[in-house]
């Protein structure tokens, strides 16, 4: 394995940025990949993107799937979440439904993915728009607690943990990887020493404990 030898080659992973209508998928999108504001609201269909970045040291090539929120264009929804590897649900601080929505869309991710344990960030965007809030955070933190994903506040505008939702996301992909070659590289090479196990066992819990980043 090329890691061995000290040489990490580039990972590429599929990330899919799904949520309502106008919480700023694209926006969030736009700010991490370009570095733009968008004011104007244009709803998507969909738009990709790909851009290199480096996590701890590591080469990442993430290819960013921006998905259509409103009604009319989310017939695609089961294909993007068979091919994400990662997903950054997005709602927005200032409206109670858009959060209601990540639960259909996380069963759904669940559901298809057939996977508990997929890397998922939620960001709870608009966070400039305090005044306006009318999701509690407490609450939000909540859903994230139980649904064990990191919980984020965001805001597209002021670019505020725009970087820290995607590196969040990266790392928990790129700690799933590591875990299969590691598994596979224990198929091939020896028996499992049972307190290794354990002790990966402890760790993988440690790594998915509950967060909340505001801002
Ligand atoms: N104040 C504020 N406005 C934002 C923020 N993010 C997005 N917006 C505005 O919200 C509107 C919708 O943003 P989009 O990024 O297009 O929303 P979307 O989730 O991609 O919407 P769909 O493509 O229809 O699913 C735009 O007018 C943005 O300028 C933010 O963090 N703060
Ligand atoms: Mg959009």
């Amino acid at each position: 394995m090329p890691s061995r030898y000290g040489y990490q080659p580039c990972r590429e992973f599929n990330v899919v940025v799904l949520g309502a209508g106008g919480v700023g998928k694209s926006c969030l999108t736009a700010q991490f990949v370009h570095n733009e504001w968008i004011e104007s609201y244009d709803p998507t269909i969909e738009d990709s993107y790909r851009t290199q970045i480096s996590v701890d040291g590591r080469q990442v090539m993430l290819e960013i799937l921006d998905t259509a929120g409103t009604e009319q264009f989310v017939a695609m929804r089961d294909l993007y979440m068979k091919t994400g590897q990662g997903f950054l649900l997005v709602f927005s601080i200032n409206s109670g439904p858009s959060l209601d929505e990540l639960k259909t869309l996380r069963e759904e991710i669940i559901r298809i993915k057939d996977d508990e344990n997929i890397p998922i960030v939620i960001v709870g965007n608009k966070a400039d728009l305090e005044d306006s809030r009318t999701v509690d955070r407490a609450k939000a933190f909540a859903f994230s607690q139980r649904w064990r994903a990191p919980y984020y506040e965001a805001s597209a505008r002021t670019r505020t943990n725009v970087d820290e939702v995607f590196v969040d996301l990266c790392r928990q992909m790129l700690r799933r990887d590591d875990m299969n070659d590691t598994r596979d590289d224990e198929y091939y090479q020896k028996p499992e020493d049972p307190s290794s196990s354990k002790r990966r066992r402890r760790k993988k819990r440690k790594d998915r404990e509950h967060r909340c980043t505001i801002l």
